[in-house]
């Protein structure tokens, strides 16, 4: 059984006083004692930013601190390595939704078993607040000056998620701690490609998406009836309504996931299958004019 303890932070968390990403670290502590599996069987992947420095701040698990835009096909190569482990990526909006959106659409398109949680706080918040591609229009910034801020419309992860083909799409909120615990553990248990679009304000530098406007216009989907099967009306719900952003779980149908697509083998993990020398040597040989 995994203990608090057990999960207490190898270093000092330095993100600032109220940042949305001290909420999302508290649920995950309590998803995985949820989850009540080994906890070395657990895996996070991060990339650059605020908040991939979310493996240092969780211990017991094992983790790769990786480069901004990757943790996606970081932790499809955990997985497709080993399918003994439980890969959770942590990804800022900047990292998923901007310089690793081809990773993110792909590994959706191919139901990679991964669970995605991004830390959309609307800005690039370790570079110093620059617009990213969740920033809402006319979020004001040093690369976004008024007028008219930043100039465009922000992107919407949970209906990107769905129509690039992930099997599970949602969206949290940091400051709602018990949904957000819910969502995390629903998606670790879900076979394929789940994505939580986790709403956190970052008090620094984004004073439009702050705690006082989620706490007013955010809304629970499922308290409001919604049928997770149903693609086209989750595309629908995934964006606001009147004003209002629903939090819940969007999508969620069963698919066949990437390493069932391509037979990977079910009884021995990839990483124990022994390939002889030769058998590489008969393959260069092939391949050889
Ligand atoms: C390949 C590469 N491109 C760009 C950067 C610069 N960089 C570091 S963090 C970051 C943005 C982080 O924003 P986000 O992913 O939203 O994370 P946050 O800090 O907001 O949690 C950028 C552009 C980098 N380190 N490496
Ligand atoms: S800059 Fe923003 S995202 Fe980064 S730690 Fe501070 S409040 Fe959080
Ligand atoms: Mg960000």
């Amino acid at each position: 059984m995994t203990t608090t303890e057990q999960l207490d932070p190898p270093q000092k968390v330095t993100w600032c006083t109220g940042c949305g990403n001290h909420g999302i670290l508290a649920a995950l502590k309590k998803a995985v004692l949820e989850l009540d599996m080994p906890v070395h069987n657990l895996v996070i992947t991060s990339g650059i930013g605020c908040s991939g420095k979310i493996p240092h701040y969780i211990g017991g698990l094992n983790s790769f601190h990786t480069l901004h835009g990757r943790p996606i096909p970081v932790a499809t190569g955990i997985h497709m390595a080993n399918k003994d482990l439980e890969v959770i990526v942590h990804a800022g909006d900047g990292d998923t939704l901007g310089e690793g959106l081809g990773h993110f659409v792909h590994a959706a398109r191919r139901n990679v078993n991964l669970a995605v949680f991004i830390h959309n706080n609307g800005v690039m918040g370790l570079t110093k607040g620059q617009f990213s591609p969740a920033a809402p229009r006319g979020y004001v910034s040093n690369t976004s000056p008024p007028p008219p801020g930043a100039p465009m419309a922000p992107t919407n992860p949970v209906a990107q998620a769905i129509t690039a083909g992930a099997t599970f799409a949602a969206r949290g909120f940091s400051g709602d701690q018990k949904a957000l615990v819910k969502l995390m553990v629903e998606a670790v248990k879900h076979r394929g490609f789940a994505v939580v679009d986790i709403l956190q304000p970052c008090v620094t530098w984004n004073r439009q998406l702050t705690w006082k406007f989620y706490n007013e216009n955010t809304f629970s989907l499922q308290d409001n009836g919604h049928d997770v099967s149903n693609k086209l009306a989750a595309l629908e719900k995934a964006f606001v309504d009147k004003g209002k952003i629903p939090i819940g779980v969007f999508y969620k149908v069963d698919a066949p996931d990437l390493a069932v697509d391509i037979a990977l083998p079910e009884d021995v993990p990839l990483k124990d299958h022994i390939t002889k020398l030769k058998d590489v040597q008969q393959i260069i040989d092939d391949l050889m004019i």
